[in-house]
């Protein structure tokens, strides 16, 4: 089954950052979808957790530069 969650990222500046960060988390096996707004610093992601979990996805966005925290 899939699952939900919603982080807060900290340091995109433009549109290209959100798009880094979005190709950062799809990268990784059982993303189902990312969605990045730059505007509000979110990341909302859909995701199949017996594959990924919101830690790794995590880690995922910090790898790509951003500080990243989970929400719900
Ligand atoms: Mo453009 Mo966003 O270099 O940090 S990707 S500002």
């Amino acid at each position: 089954d899939e699952a939900a969650a919603l982080f807060s990222v900290i340091g995109m500046t433009c549109s290209a950052c959100a798009g880094s960060v979005e190709k950062a988390i799809k990268r990784l096996p059982g993303i189902r979808q990312a969605t990045v707004d730059v505007l509000n610093n979110r990341a909302h992601v859909i995701f199949y957790p017996s594959f990924v979990t919101e830690e790794t996805i995590r880690e995922a966005i910090e790898d790509a530069g951003f500080e990243a925290a989970l929400l719900s």
